[in-house]
């Protein structure tokens, strides 16, 4: 982006401040996803060491975190004391889904990076677990035990605490270059349960995907669910003849309700949940669901959608957030989010996350762009949209 000035600013700043020895609770999976993946795509990107190098001693720090009796992380570390624990909130001790199942491509590259195995073990222990496990109608819930391997609670979703999870599988196939077929298959086993299951259509003929309680549907979808629709169009693409139309079909229709959810709001920006119960159609029914936070996967869908099928209306729809950003959250400082996208004057939050930057606005910038600016072909979008490189070659990889 030519944004010359502020790399040199932001790597003066990763060589002499980055301090990685903090004493505090660090979530090992937003480590891992904003940083060390920051960290890894910006060394591909321009070849400076300093990020690699960076990368590798922050990967090292989380390692504590799989001394546990099956290997699977725990959600929470102390970087300077490697001390890990689970999260307060996680039922009975429990590590979630879409966070111990999205540290595949970012250790992978550390591996191969380094040349030390150790972080190719890690995960490909995860896997392991997984696969010997029982699987609710084939649905994988978002809580287990690190102690006992077992489930914890039958809570199914493929927004917040499932989401990632299914992204790491199809997205490692990629970035194997097509290679690491057990993705593939984990992959197509679960979007199978998914739209089994999941999967339905609204009176008004809305398709979703719900959430799913101990065999219980919650009509729901959270605006985090909305990144699926790019997911699936993205695994489509590759999908054998029988279902690549339907898969394709089912992307751009869960497209389509995500920017219902948009359309339908005053601000012209969606809610952090949208329902289809009570007469409700992909419009938030809580006070408390209808905040925006600037999050990315709306506009996620729509750039995945527009590199795949070229139909103008994805465009068109992230223009319309372009737009929405403008007039809704920008303020002196920055970008703020807003307290409910249902009124015309809504209340600023006072915070922009991270992720705007990093995905937010980097999806919009790719909407508009050629398709060879971080080709689809060649670079795979870790959950925090920062790029890592496919491995076309088979020399110089770990793969299992
Ligand atoms: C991001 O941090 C990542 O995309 C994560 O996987 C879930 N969503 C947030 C932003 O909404």
């Amino acid at each position: 982006m030519e944004l010359e000035e502020e790399f040199q600013e932001a790597k003066k700043w990763v060589e002499k401040s980055f301090d990685l020895n903090v004493n505090g609770e660090a979530s090992l999976f937003e480590v891992n996803i904003r940083y060390i993946g920051g960290l890894l795509a910006t060394y591909y990107l321009t070849g400076e060491e300093v990020f690699k190098t960076k990368a590798l001693e922050l990967g090292e720090k989380l390692l504590p975190a799989f001394n546990t009796p099956t290997g699977i992380p725990r959600g929470v570390i102390n970087l300077g004391s490697g001390m890990s624990w689970s999260w307060g909130w996680a039922s009975a001790g429990s590590s979630i889904l879409a966070e111990f199942g999205t540290l595949h491509l970012e250790f992978l590259h550390l591996s191969e990076l380094s040349g030390n195995p150790v972080f190719a073990e890690k995960v490909t222990n995860i896997r392991r677990v997984l696969n010997r496990m029982e699987k609710p109608q084939g649905l994988y819930p978002n809580f287990l035990s690190p102690v006992t391997g077992n489930w914890v609670q039958h809570h199914v979703s493929i927004g917040g605490l499932g989401d990632s999870f299914y992204e790491y599988l199809i997205k490692s196939w990629l970035m194997s270059d097509r290679k690491d077929s057990e993705a593939k298959k984990m992959y197509d086993d679960a979007l199978e349960a998914i739209e089994k299951h999941l999967v339905k259509k609204s009176a008004g003929g809305l398709t979703y995907i719900a959430e799913w309680r101990g065999g219980i549907l919650d009509h729901k979808m959270g605006h985090l669910a909305c990144f699926s629709g790019g997911m699936i169009a993205l695994g489509a693409e590759h999908a054998g003849a029988e279902r690549r139309q339907r898969h394709m079909d089912l992307a751009a229709e869960i497209t389509n309700t995500c920017h219902e959810s948009y359309a339908r709001s005053d601000t012209k920006l969606g809610p952090e949940a949208f329902r289809f119960d009570a007469g409700s159609e992909a419009m938030a029914t809580r006070l408390s669901e209808r905040y925006y936070i600037l999050r990315p996967e709306v506009v996620e869908s729509y750039m995945y959608l527009w590199r795949l099928t070229h139909e103008p209306k994805y465009r068109q729809w992230g223009w319309e957030v372009v737009k929405a950003l403008e007039k809704h959250c920008r303020v002196e400082a920055g970008f703020s989010g807003i307290r409910d996208v249902y009124t015309t004057n809504p209340a600023h939050d006072n915070m922009q996350q991270s992720f705007f930057l990093a995905e937010t606005l980097k999806y919009l910038y790719l909407l508009f762009s050629e398709d060879d600016v971080l080709s689809l072909d060649d670079w795979v979008f870790n959950t925090e949209a920062h790029p890592l490189p496919v491995n076309h070659t088979d020399s110089n990889t770990v793969q299992q």
